[in-house]
C-alpha cells in the first residue's frame, strides 16, 4: 500500500494544485519585487510590474535567473528579509568560480524539511524505521535536509555523515538501519565494501535506499539494487531552492513527482529560453512560490530533462521529471557531438562492469581525445591479455554505438580509481586546463 506524508497535498486534483500555485506565486512575485531589488530592477528592465502575474499563466513574462546572478548579488544581494528573521546558510561545493550560498528562514527549513519527509516516506519510511544519513553534514544540504525529513518521518535517525566506511557498515549491521540516504556512487562503494566482507543481499538489514545529488542511470540502479537486497530511490534537488526533496520517487519509479505546491517547474530551451511543450527534453527552471528568504523566480538550473504530466499509479497527481540526463555544463562536447557521461556509463553497466570510471578528455593534434578508464570487477580482474584486449573492443565498440565517436578504452585493476564518499568525479577534462 503506498504511503504519503501529507497525501492531502500530494495527491491534490490538478485544479487544487493549480489554484495554490496561482496564489502563492502572486504573492512571491510581490515579495520579491518588495524586497530583492536586484531582482525588481531586472522586472523593471522588461517593463513589468507585480500586476502583470496575475496567475501562473503569467509566469513566461518574467526574467530568468541564473547562477551568474547568483555569483553577481553574492553573498546578500537576492536575501529577502532582514538578516535577524534568517536562521541558516548552506552553500553549493562548486568548484570555480564564486561559491552559491542560500539562506533560510525557519519556515523555509520546516518546508525542505517535509519534502524531504515525504521522499522518505514514499520510500516506505516510518517510525518503525532506522534512518542512517550518510550525506555530508555541513554546508552541503545533503545531510542536513535529510536528517529534518528522517525526524518529520518519525524515524530512528543516524546522522552518520559522510565517509568512514568501516563505521558506517557497523552502524548499519549493529543498529539494523533500514534506510540508507548517501549518493548512489558512496551506495555503490558500500555494496562493493560489505560484499569484500562477506555480507550478501540477505545478511543487509537495509530496505530502501535514498539516493541522490548526482547523475545514475537505471542500470547503476539495478546494480546496487541488487548488491545491497534494497530498492533504490531517487531523489533530487539544488542548494539554491533549498535542498534534497525538490522532488522525489515513489514507489512506481518512474521519474520524480516535484513539490509542486512550492516549486514550478518549466522546460526550456537552453538556447532560446523559450518554454517547450510537455514531454520535451531542455532545461529545468524552477520558481520557489512560497520560500522566504531566498525566494527564486525562474531560475536556471542547467539539468536537462522532461517532465510529465501523466497520472501515476502511486496515487500522487505532482508533476514528474525525468532523471536529469546530464547537465548542460556537463555536457562534453568531443568531435562536435554532445557526450553525456550517463550515456558512456549505460554501456559499461551493460557489459558487468561497476560504476567506477573516469573519462579523460584531451585534445592532440587540435583533435578532442576521449579515453574511457575503466575498472575490471574482481570477478573478471585476470592476467590473460587477451581476454583484456577483448572485453576492451567490446567496450569500444558499445561506446562507438552509443555516442556515435570513438572512444579509447583503458581497463584498469579493481580499486584503482579513487573512490567518493560525496560526489563522483567522472570527468577529467584536460582541454580546459
Ligand atoms: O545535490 C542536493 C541534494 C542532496 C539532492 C542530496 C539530492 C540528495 P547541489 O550540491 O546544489 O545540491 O547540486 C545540485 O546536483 O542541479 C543536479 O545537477 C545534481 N543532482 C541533484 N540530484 C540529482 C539527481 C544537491 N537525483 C545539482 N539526479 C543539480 C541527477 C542530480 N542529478
Amino acid at each position: 500500500m503506498e504511503r504519503y506524508f501529507q497525501e492531502e497535498i500530494e495527491c491534490a486534483s490538478r485544479e487544487q494544485i493549480k489554484k495554490i500555485q496561482d496564489e502563492r506565486l502572486v504573492k512571491q512575485v510581490r515579495h520579491v519585487w518588495d524586497n530583492v531589488p536586484y531582482y525588481r530592477a531586472k522586472m523593471e528592465e522588461k517593463g513589468l510590474t507585480p500586476d502583470d502575474i496575475q496567475s501562473s499563466d503569467d509566469l513566461y513574462k518574467l526574467p530568468f535567473l541564473s547562477k551568474a546572478d547568483l555569483r553577481e548579488a553574492y553573498p546578500y544581494g537576492l536575501v529577502g528579509v532582514p538578516l535577524k528573521e534568517c536562521v541558516r546558510i548552506h552553500s553549493t561545493s562548486g568548484t570555480t568560480g564564486k561559491r552559491v550560498v542560500a539562506f533560510y528562514t525557519q519556515h523555509d527549513i520546516d518546508l525542505w524539511e517535509e519534502c524531504c519527509a515525504r521522499a522518505i516516506v514514499a520510500a516506505g519510511g516510518t517510525d518503525e524505521d532506522v534512518c542512517q544519513v550518510s550525506y555530508g553534514y555541513g554546508l552541503f544540504t545533503g545531510g542536513l535536509g535529510l536528517h529534518g525529513g528522517a525526524h518529520k518521518a518519525g524515524c530512528l535517525t543516524v546522522p552518520t555523515s559522510s565517509g568512514s566506511t568501516e563505521r558506517q557498515i557497523m552502524f548499519i549491521m549493529d543498529l539494523q538501519t533500514t534506510i540508507l540516504c548517501c549518493t548512489p556512487s558512496y551506495a555503490a562503494y558500500l555494496g562493493e565494501q560489505m560484499k569484500e566482507m562477506g555480507y550478501g543481499p540477505d545478511d543487509i538489514p537495509i530496505k530502501a535506499g535514498i539516493f541522490g545529488a548526482e547523475a545514475w542511470s537505471e542500470e547503476m540502479r539495478r546494480d546496487i539494487e541488487k548488491t545491497l537486497g534494497i530498492k533504490a530511490f531517487d531523489i533530487y534537488g539544488l542548494t539554491e531552492l533549498s535542498g534534497p526533496g525538490v522532488a522525489y520517487e515513489c514507489s512506481v519509479q518512474a521519474g520524480m513527482h516535484i513539490n509542486e505546491d512550492h516549486f514550478i517547474a518549466e522546460i526550456i530551451d537552453p538556447d532560446t529560453g523559450e518554454v517547450l511543450p510537455e514531454g520535451s527534453q531542455g532545461e529545468l527552471v524552477f520558481t520557489s512560490v512560497d520560500k522566504e528568504a531566498f525566494p527564486l523566480i525562474r531560475y536556471r538550473t542547467r539539468d536537462i530533462c522532461t517532465l510529465t504530466r501523466e497520472k501515476c499509479s502511486c496515487g500522487r497527481t505532482h508533476v514528474r521529471m525525468a532523471k536529469p540526463k546530464g547537465r548542460t555544463d556537463d555536457m562534453l562536447i568531443i568531435r562536435g557531438v554532445n557526450v553525456f557521461p550517463s550515456q558512456i556509463e549505460a554501456v559499461l553497466i551493460k557489459q558487468g562492469y561497476a560504476a567506477n570510471y573516469q573519462i579523460i578528455v584531451d585534445r592532440v593534434n587540435n583533435t578532442d581525445t576521449l579515453d574511457v578508464q575503466v575498472e575490471m570487477t574482481p570477478e573478471m580482474f585476470t592476467d590473460n591479455l587477451g581476454e583484456v584486449a577483448d572485453r576492451q573492443k567490446s567496450l569500444e565498440a558499445g561506446l562507438k554505438a552509443m555516442l556515435g565517436i570513438k572512444a579509447k578504452v583503458s581497463l584498469v585493476a579493481p580499486k584503482t580509481i579513487a573512490r567518493s564518499e560525496g560526489k563522483a568525479v567522472r570527468v577529467i577534462d584536460k582541454r580546459r586546463i
